[in-house]
């Protein structure tokens, strides 16, 4: 890989000083960020962006020994499809048949003011449907924190999605993407209409969990480790690593059609979610311009593949939800809030090679 000594050295060959403007971020934005929970301000006193962990972290279970039975209906799945982590969750709901288990609504992409008291943004419904967004079809809140506090009155931290209510409870069961989508995948086993589909395979357990380890810390979070870092520091680090990742990605779909060979399992799953947003936002918003997608011959045609998936592409990605909240939600980064016209984005629709080069094996 290029160091990032050398290209360092490449900018100056092309900017003059003199030509930058400094574009002076108003001290009340970043007091709000400081002052209401939100990732955008954590951040570590070296400037990295360090993410706290979700706190709602109750398992649904088969047999409801965790208080929380697998019922049809019960549960509900709160999601942003801007959002590379909820909509995990919601591929994996596809994935799994279960649309008429597992309800679902969409936010509104683009933050809004949710706590009057210090005009801070988070996600809104929208007063009337909008592209897949609808207001609350449950409790008619206005927003996602309005959720938290109806589910838990004493919440005062991030308030973030996706979140998996229960409304037997009237409480949030789980906030983390990573559990939702393990529950989703064997708990509902009695609803899902494609049960024998397994995601997370007994046999495969360990080398997911290597993947999804490495692939999180470098890629799905290694990109907005790039994107809210307050150091020169922290971004170069952070996007070291990142191309370093994605390189490793390269070399793994070499040798196998999928992460962990012929099946699509969760770690293509949690890895598509950051690789589809990549050329769209991640290049351009967070710095991560090292290469985009098309650079990496086996990645870009295993996106193809996956895409053409129809539970993981064309029912579940959303190009305009995507830009628009990203450019448009974080005044601190975009304090314009312009979204770019570009860039012209791959066909993931276009022919792949992965079947040719990796033919299904005869039994
Ligand atoms: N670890 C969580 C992360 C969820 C998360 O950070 N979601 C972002 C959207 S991409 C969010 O809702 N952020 C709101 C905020 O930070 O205020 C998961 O995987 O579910």
């Amino acid at each position: 890989m290029v160091s990032t000594a050398q290209l360092r050295n490449q900018q100056f060959l092309f900017i003059s000083h003199e030509n930058i403007l400094s574009i002076v971020v108003p001290n009340n934005i970043m007091a709000q960020a400081a002052k209401y929970a939100t990732s955008l301000a954590e951040a570590s006193t070296g400037g990295e962006f360090k993410r706290t962990a979700s706190v709602y972290r109750n398992f649904i279970t088969k047999d409801g020994s965790s208080g929380f039975k697998a019922e049809a209906n019960r549960y509900h799945l709160y999601i942003s499809l801007a959002c590379p982590w909820a909509n995990r969750c919601l591929a994996m709901r596809h994935l799994k048949g279960l649309q008429n288990v597992i309800g679902v609504t969409v936010v509104s992409p683009v933050w809004d003011v949710v706590d009057p008291d210090t005009q801070a943004k988070g996600w809104v419904f929208p007063k009337e449907e909008s592209r897949g967004a609808t207001p609350d079809p449950l409790y008619g809140v206005k927003n996602i924190r309005e959720l938290y506090l109806l589910g838990s009155p004493q919440h005062n931290g991030k308030c973030t999605v996706p979140v998996l209510w229960d409304k037997q409870k009237k409480a949030i069961v789980n906030n983390e993407s990573a559990e939702i989508i393990r529950m989703f995948n064997a708990e509902f086993s009695e609803f899902s209409s494609k049960d024998s589909l397994d995601y997370y395979p007994e046999g495969l357990r360990k080398e997911i969990d290597e993947i999804n380890h490495w692939v999180y810390e470098g890629i799905n979070d290694g990109v907005y480790r790039c994107g809210f870092a307050r150091s020169q520091e922290a971004y170069e680090k952070a996007f070291t690593t990142l191309f370093e990742c994605l390189d490793r990605v390269e070399a793994i779909l070499a040798q196998k059609r999928y992460l962990c060979g012929d099946q699509i399992t969760e770690a293509d799953v949690r890895l598509f979610m950051t690789i589809i947003r990549f050329d769209a936002v991640y290049h351009t918003y967070f710095k991560t311009n090292l290469h985009h997608i098309s650079y990496y011959y086996n990645l870009s045609n295993w996106t193809n593949d996956v895409y053409q998936h129809r539970d993981l592409g064309k029912d579940c990605i959303d190009i305009f939800h995507i830009k628009q909240h990203y450019f448009r939600s974080h005044q601190v980064l975009n304090p314009y809030g312009i979204v770019p016209l570009g860039p012209v984005l791959p066909d993931f629709n276009a022919p792949h090679d992965r079947e040719k080069k990796f033919p299904a094996k005869k039994h």
